[in-house]
Formats: C-alpha cells, sequence, structure tokens
C-alpha cells in the first residue's frame, strides 16, 4: 500500500516528467517581441524564434540574425526596423525563414517594414556591402497587409540592401519601396505574390540585377519611380517573365522626352523576358506604346538565353537528356553556341562541355517525361558519339 509521501512524490515525478517532455515537444523557442532597445543576435541555437507581439528596433540598436534561424509571427504581427538597423544575413545551404507561426491556411503576418531612422546600408566603391541594413539569403513569406500599396517588405525613406532572398505568398506586393533612394536589389525572387515589386513614386535610383520577378498573379515591376535600372549587369540580367497582368507596368507620365534618361522612362534594358520575341515582350510590358500619356519603355537590346537555364539543356526543353547529348556531339569541334553544345561559352564544342553536360545530366527531367537512361545506356550512348567523332576526324 502506497503512503501519502510516495503518492506525493510520484506526482512530483510526474509533473517532472510532463515538463521535461513539453520542454522537448517545444524544442529551443525562444518567444520574442516588443521593443529591441539594445543590440541583440539571434542564432541558429535559439531557432525557432517566436513572435507574439510586434517587433520594434528602436534606440538605433542592432538585431543580428545569422545563418538558419527560423523567426515565425503570431498571425497579424509585424516587424518594424523604427531607429537602428537588422542585420540578417544567411546562406545559401541556411537561409533566414521569417514566416507565419501557424498552420491554419490564409493565415498572415505584416511583413517587415523599413522606416525612416533605418540605418542605411553602406557599400565599397565595387559596390559590396559594408554595413548598415541588410536582408541577405532570407526567406518572406506568407505576408498581408491591407494597403494595397504595401508589400511582404515595406521601404520608407531608406533603403537596406536586399540580396539573394526569396519573396513569396504576400497578398499584396512582395517588395514595396516609397520614398527610396538608390536601393538596391541583388539576385532576389519575387514569385507567387499578389504582385511582384512596386517602386513607389519619390523612389530614386533604384539599381536591380540579377533579380526574378516571375510567376506573380498580377503586377511583375510596377514602376512609378524615376532612375530605376531594372538589369544592371548583362552577365547577370534581372528575369521578368510570367505574371499574370503585365511584367513591366510603366505608372510614370510621359514628359515629352523620348530618350532613355527622360524622367518618364524606364531603362528595362539587357533583362530576360522569359521570350525572344520582341512582339511578345512588348505585349507584356505596358508604356506609352499602350497609353500615350505614359512614358517609354527600353527594353531592347534583351537577353536571348534565359540566365536560369539548366547547364546541359542545350535545346532549352527544361531536361537534360539524350537530345542534349547528340545535339552536343552532332556539334563537336564546330559548335559555338549554347543551342550547339558550347555550355562553358569558350568558343567551342569540346570535353569540357561533354563533361558539363554528364554532371547535369537527368536534371529538370520529370519522372514522367522522358526516361532518364540508366548509366550503362549512358555509356553507350556517349561511346557511340565518341566513335562518330572518331570516325569523322580521319
Ligand atoms: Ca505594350
Ligand atoms: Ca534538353
Ligand atoms: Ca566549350
Amino acid at each position: 500500500m502506497k503512503t501519502g509521501r510516495d503518492s506525493s512524490l510520484h506526482a512530483v515525478l510526474v509533473a517532472v516528467a510532463f515538463v521535461l517532455l513539453v520542454g522537448r515537444v517545444a524544442g529551443a523557442d525562444t518567444p520574442v517581441g516588443g521593443l529591441i532597445s539594445t543590440d541583440t543576435h539571434w542564432t541558429a541555437a535559439g531557432t525557432p524564434y517566436t513572435v507574439g507581439t510586434d517587433i520594434m528596433i528602436v534606440n538605433n540598436a542592432t538585431l543580428t540574425i545569422g545563418p538558419g534561424v527560423d523567426v515565425r509571427f503570431a498571425p497579424d504581427t509585424e516587424f518594424k526596423v523604427k531607429f537602428g538597423k537588422v542585420v540578417a544575413r544567411g546562406s545559401p545551404a541556411f537561409p533566414i525563414r521569417f514566416t507565419i507561426d501557424s498552420d491554419e491556411p490564409a493565415t498572415y503576418w505584416r511583413g517587415i517594414v523599413f522606416e525612416r531612422d533605418t540605418v542605411d546600408a553602406s557599400f565599397d566603391t565595387e559596390g559590396n556591402y559594408i554595413d548598415g541594413s541588410i536582408l541577405e539569403h532570407v526567406i518572406v513569406e506568407y505576408t498581408s497587409r491591407s494597403s494595397w500599396s504595401s508589400g511582404a517588405i515595406s521601404i520608407n525613406f531608406s533603403a537596406p540592401f536586399i540580396a539573394e532572398s526569396l519573396v513569396q505568398q504576400s497578398t499584396v506586393y512582395g517588395l514595396f519601396a516609397n520614398a527610396a533612394h538608390n536601393l538596391r536589389l541583388l539576385n532576389n525572387t519575387f514569385t507567387q505574390n499578389a504582385n511582384g515589386v512596386l517602386l513607389a513614386p519619390d523612389s530614386d535610383n533604384v539599381i536591380m540585377t540579377g533579380n526574378h520577378i516571375i510567376q506573380n498573379d498580377g503586377y511583375g515591376l510596377h514602376v512609378a519611380s524615376q532612375g530605376v535600372v531594372v538589369s544592371e549587369d548583362p552577365d547577370n540580367p534581372t528575369s521578368v517573365f510570367g505574371n499574370g497582368d503585365y511584367d513591366l507596368y510603366n505608372d510614370l507620365s510621359f514628359r515629352n522626352d523620348y530618350t532613355l534618361g527622360g524622367p518618364g522612362n524606364v531603362d528595362a534594358r539587357n533583362a530576360w523576358w522569359g521570350t525572344t520575341d520582341p512582339a511578345a515582350i512588348s505585349l507584356n510590358i505596358y508604356d506609352y506604346m499602350d497609353d500615350s500619356s505614359r512614358g517609354l519603355v527600353f527594353y531592347e537590346p534583351f537577353v536571348t538565353i534565359d540566365p536560369g537555364r539548366i547547364v546541359g539543356d542545350c535545346d532549352l526543353s527544361g531536361c537534360v537528356d539524350d537530345d542534349d547529348l547528340s545535339l552536343l556531339l552532332a556539334n563537336w569541334g564546330v559548335g559555338t553556341t549554347w543551342g550547339t553544345g558550347d555550355l562553358d561559352e569558350s568558343g567551342t564544342v569540346d570535353d569540357d562541355d561533354l563533361s558539363l553536360l554528364l554532371a547535369n545530366w537527368g536534371t529538370g527531367c520529370s519522372p514522367a517525361g522522358e526516361a532518364v537512361p540508366e548509366p550503362a545506356t549512358l555509356s553507350l550512348l556517349v561511346l557511340g558519339g565518341l566513335a562518330l567523332i572518331r570516325r569523322r576526324c580521319k
């Protein structure tokens, strides 16, 4: 028979076990919220950080967030950089994720807002980031705001550096920049948002390169600010295509100036539009040609090869398979373009290109589509191709 003391000990042990168990289930959850007024570090050891109430950086504090951190926001909460900076630098393998803390569908948090007293990003003479607010290798998703002129990332009178990041599932814009000067957007993807990017009036000199503004429901890039450069580096073009409304919507008024630098015009040269057909590109751009009250969009020259193409996919079918191998072998020693097998753009088709193709064999090929040959078949194909080349060389 148990004594009273045994039962109370038992109860204590159960309680301890329960606490341990719940602690384990909840993992290393770190609850956060409210004002951040001193320098603060969030690291992978404390992830996930669960945000219960709005976060606001004040008092010139710096919030540093490390690779692999998940920040999970309660519905309707937001993250505001009011006075100070956020340095959120993930890595390709360990991005930082800003997401909703809910499994319910159609549940959103309100996104990241940069305000006037954000410490702007600064750069060296070669354009490398030095200091200031930065979002790099981050994911921002499942956000909503009541105002249509807002974004998953909203930038007001400030210029953080947004790089290498993915913004998706916003019910407004992926990014909204109002009165942002010298803003730089590098290698970001804005996709599956209500709209992609809105550069509002009073912003200027927004420089973009290597961004992917694709498959948003409405507008891709909505330009209402002057001095926008859509694709600064021809070797790292911005891609804009597959958006539901216009890929590029020029909201600037025509200022009776037909030159590239005209204040109502947009420099959208050297971008990739998902097609090489100028008529198709023009169809997806809204400008002076559609409405003479709007400025012009300069989109020529445009990039003619998809910068997101799969290495080895010579015929741009989206899959690296024997069709590509046949093309490459057929053009051995004579091909000079991607489409003829010169995958490394060295000016000739040789074993470097063959190595690249074989290294990417099967990439992009759907299991339901064309069967990926077994390694044995692949060897036969290559041997056959090499025999063909040898015969040609004799
Ligand atoms: Ca048009
Ligand atoms: Ca192919
Ligand atoms: Ca080559």
